[in-house]
C-alpha cells in the first residue's frame, strides 16, 4: 500500500501520554489505507519502534484525527488510535482520556477553532465512543499558552491546566447489568464511566497491589489469570472476544497508602501502567461509588463532595465523579490534565515496501 511521502503532524504530551495528532484531512479517507500510513510513521511493528515517531510502549504509541464537527453540539470531531507496538495493528476501541488533553490546543493551533483572549473551551465529540467532553485551556493574547503552574503525577515540572469535563453519557455504567460477578474464579466488578474497566482486589490475586509496574509485568502466573479474567469480562461486558482488543482494561484495588481513596495497578491490557489513564480513572471512582463493589473495604472515600484520589505508581490522579447510585447513573465527571506540542511539522512515514516484516500479524495478543 502507497501513500502519502509527507504528512503535516504535531508531536504532542497529553496527560501522561505522548501521540502523534493529525487532522483527519492529511490522512487517507480509507481505514486501512490511515492504519498503514500510521503503522510507518510510528515505526510497528518493532519493539524499539525505532524507525519512527513512537516512544516503545503503548502510552507513547498513540494517534489523535482530528476535524471540524459536524455536530452543532460539538467543536471538533477526535478519533483516538492506540497503534501496536510490537504488532501491525491500528485499534479504535478505546478512547484516551489523556491524549484528549491535547486535542483542544491542537484545534486551535490548527485553526478548528477560534480561540478567545484569555481562555477557550472547545466541545469535543469522541468518535470511539460517541462521548463528549469540553476542554478549557488558557489561550492569552489569542495563542495557546502551554506554560502554568498545573502538576501532574508521572510528568516532570509544571504546566497549563487543561480542565475537562465530561457531561453524563448514555453508555450503561455497569455493563453486565450487576455490580459483582465472578469471572474465571474471581470476584470483581465490570464498570464503563467512559473506559471499559474491571475492577479487581489485588489480594484476591495474590499480590498486595503496591509493587512497580516492572514486578508485576514479569509475574507470569499473574498474567496468565489476568488474561483469563480480561476474556470473560469481554464477553460478559459485551464486547465480544478480546483477544485482540485493548479492553477492558483491569485495575487492580488496594487500600490506599497516601492520603487518597484507593491504590491502583492497571493493565491497558497487558502492560502495567507507570500511572493510570484518565478515562480508566474516571471508570475506578465511579466504580467505588456503587454500593456492593467489590471496592467495598478496599477503598476510603472522602465524605463528602465528588473528588477521589486514585493513587497509582508514580502518583495520585484527581478525578470529580458525581454518581447516582439509582440507575446507577453517572451525572458528571471533570479532571485537569496538562498538554504541550514537542513538535509541529512534517513527517516522513518509512516506505511501503519495508512496512511488514515476513509473515505479518503474528497473531499475538495485545500488550
Ligand atoms: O483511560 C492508557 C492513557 C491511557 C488511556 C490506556 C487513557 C484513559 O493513560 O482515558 O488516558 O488505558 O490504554 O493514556
Amino acid at each position: 500500500m502507497t501513500g502519502p511521502a509527507e504528512v503535516r503532524c504535531a508531536l504532542m504530551r497529553g496527560g501522561t501520554s505522548k501521540g502523534a495528532y493529525f487532522l483527519a484531512g492529511d490522512l487517507p479517507d480509507d481505514p486501512a489505507a490511515r492504519d498503514d500510513l500510521l503503522l510507518r510513521i510510528m515505526g510497528s511493528p518493532d519493539p524499539r519502534q525505532i524507525d519512527g515517531l513512537g516512544g516503545a510502549h503503548p502510552l507513547t504509541s498513540k494517534v489523535a484525527v482530528v476535524s471540524a464537527s459536524a455536530d452543532p453540539d460539538a467543536d471538533v470531531d477526535y478519533l483516538f488510535l492506540q497503534v501496536a507496538v510490537e504488532r501491525p495493528e491500528v485499534n479504535d476501541r478505546q478512547n484516551c482520556g489523556n491524549i484528549l488533553a491535547g486535542v483542544g490546543p491542537f484545534a486551535v493551533e490548527r485553526g478548528l477553532v477560534a480561540p478567545a483572549d484569555g481562555e477557550t473551551s472547545v466541545r469535543i465529540r469522541m468518535l470511539n465512543t460517541g462521548e463528549r467532553a469540553v476542554a478549557t485551556f488558557p489561550t492569552p493574547g489569542g495563542r495557546v499558552d502551554y506554560t502554568g503552574d498545573a502538576e501532574i503525577s508521572g510528568v516532570p515540572g509544571t504546566a497549563a491546566p487543561v480542565v475537562i469535563e465530561f457531561p453524563a453519557a448514555d453508555v450503561p455504567l455497569l455493563p453486565t447489568g450487576n455490580v459483582r460477578d465472578t469471572v474465571a474464579g474471581t470476584e470483581v466488578t465490570c464498570v464503563d464511566n467512559g473506559m471499559p474497566t474491571v475492577l479487581i482486589p489485588a489480594a484476591a490475586l495474590g499480590v498486595s497491589g503496591y509493587e512497580p509496574p516492572g514486578d508485576l509485568e514479569e509475574d507470569l502466573a499473574l498474567a496468565d489469570r489476568l488474561r483469563d479474567i480480561r476474556l470473560a469480562a469481554g464477553k460478559l461486558m459485551g464486547l465480544g472476544d478480546v483477544e485482540h482488543a485493548t479492553v477492558p482494561k483491569l485495575t487492580l484495588l488496594a487500600p490506599p497508602r497516601s492520603g487518597g481513596a484507593v491504590t491502583t495497578r492497571t493493565f491497558i491490557p497487558v502492560r502495567c501502567h507507570t500511572s493510570i489513564g484518565v478515562l480508566g480513572a474516571a471508570s475506578v471512582a465511579a466504580g467505588l461509588r456503587l454500593p456492593g463493589g467489590v471496592g467495598e473495604g478496599i477503598a476510603v472515600l472522602p465524605e463528602h463532595g465528588d473528588r477521589v484520589r486514585i493513587e497509582h505508581p508514580t502518583g495520585f490522579l484527581d478525578i470529580d465523579t458525581d454518581v447516582d447510585p439509582r440507575g446507577p447513573k453517572v451525572r458528571r465527571t471533570a479532571v485537569v490534565r496538562t498538554a504541550r506540542k514537542i513538535f509541529d511539522g512534517t513527517v516522513f512515514p518509512r516506505a511501503a515496501a519495508s512496512a511488514r516484516p515476513e509473515g505479518g500479524n503474528d497473531g499475538s495478543a495485545p500488550r
